[in-house]
């Protein structure tokens, strides 16, 4: 009926915190399963169209994913500047991977993800947030655990790239958020190259799982700069954070040319809808009250000692 309006009568309610619920309204249900490792959801949301639950959290939808996707894989390429060879941790939708194909100067990228009906059902129903990324020839996909890739594999990249699920305290991933297993990446970096995760949501009021992960990298890296980005369908400000044994520079007017032109160079076949210079520098611009919790913050994720479980240790 012409001018009817339509609402969404199935709702996905995704827990930001034990007290507020992100109610999202649903117009299809294309896949709802329980892996051997976590459940899966593929639905259509009425505001961001097509997008993957995991766990009852959201990871992308195709309305706003490039706001995750883009900072996640051209900040640590910029800060790089002619990257080759790239790991993508997670990732198994594809989306990382067709951000990092954009670069001319990448040869190869390899996707480890635990969970091999995430990748088919991605590559089978997000067609639009991989676009074909998944089965590029220079794209390799290794349905297997991180850690044991990390720590098997005599491999070294460029850039790697950490596209996992938030690290929830008692969670299945914190254990990829240790001192440990950043000591472990940083053994696989080529000299100068750069790590970059996805850090958690940066609202305070949330969770100190963002202050946290900069402090465990801090640990190990000689440089880490946090920066964040608004993806409105996740509900709270999403953190990231790069790190690296070069000094990265993330600030300044230089920054901002430096970052276009190297745009320009090397990404010249395809668009970037949201990243250039400005935006580059303004990722990086954190409030006053988190930069003061990240400096304030006493404690760095680590594994209990001589096993894999993870647990908090108090201090470095
Ligand atoms: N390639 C996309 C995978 C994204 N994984 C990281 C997800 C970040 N957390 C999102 C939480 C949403 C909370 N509402």
């Amino acid at each position: 009926m012409p001018g009817a309006e339509v609402k969404a009568d199935l709702w996905f309610s995704e827990y930001i915190t034990p007290f507020d619920v992100y109610q999202h309204g649903v117009r299809k249900l294309y896949v709802a399963e329980t892996t051997a490792y976590q459940d899966l959801a593929i639905v259509d949301l009425g505001t961001y169209g097509k997008a993957m639950f995991l766990d009852g959290k959201l990871q992308c939808a195709i309305g706003d994913e490039a706001l995750y996707h883009e900072p996640l894989c051209h900040v640590p390429c910029l800060l790089h500047g002619s990257p080759q060879r790239v790991l993508v941790l997670g990732g198994g939708d594809g989306g990382a991977a067709r951000e990092l194909l954009k670069w001319d100067t990448v040869e190869r990228v390899d996707i480890v993800d635990i969970d091999d009906r995430v990748i088919q059902t991605c590559r089978e129903h997000l067609q639009e947030i991989h676009r074909g990324a998944l089965d590029d020839r220079r794209v390799r996909i290794h349905a297997t655990d991180a850690w044991g890739y990390v720590q098997s594999n005599g491999e070294q990249y460029d850039i790697i790239l950490s596209d996992l699920t938030d690290p929830l305290e008692h969670g299945p991933s914190l254990a990829l958020f240790t001192r440990e297993f950043f000591l472990a990446v940083k053994m696989r970096l080529r000299h100068g190259g750069v790590f970059v995760t996805q850090a958690g949501p940066t609202s305070l009021v949330e969770s100190p799982m963002h202050p946290r992960i900069v402090r465990t990298l801090r640990a190990v890296f000689s440089s880490v700069q946090a920066f964040q980005a608004f993806i409105p369908s996740y509900g709270s400000p999403q953190g990231f954070a790069v790190a690296s044994d070069r000094s990265l520079r993330v600030r300044g007017d230089a920054v901002v040319e430096h970052v276009d032109r190297l745009i320009a160079e090397h990404i010249r076949g395809a668009r970037l809808v949201k990243l250039d210079g400005i935006m580059f520098t303004g990722l990086f611009c954190l409030p006053k009250d988190l930069r003061e919790q990240i400096d304030r913050e006493q404690v760095i994720y680590s594994l209990k000692k001589g096993g894999t479980a993870p647990d908090t240790l108090i201090g470095t």
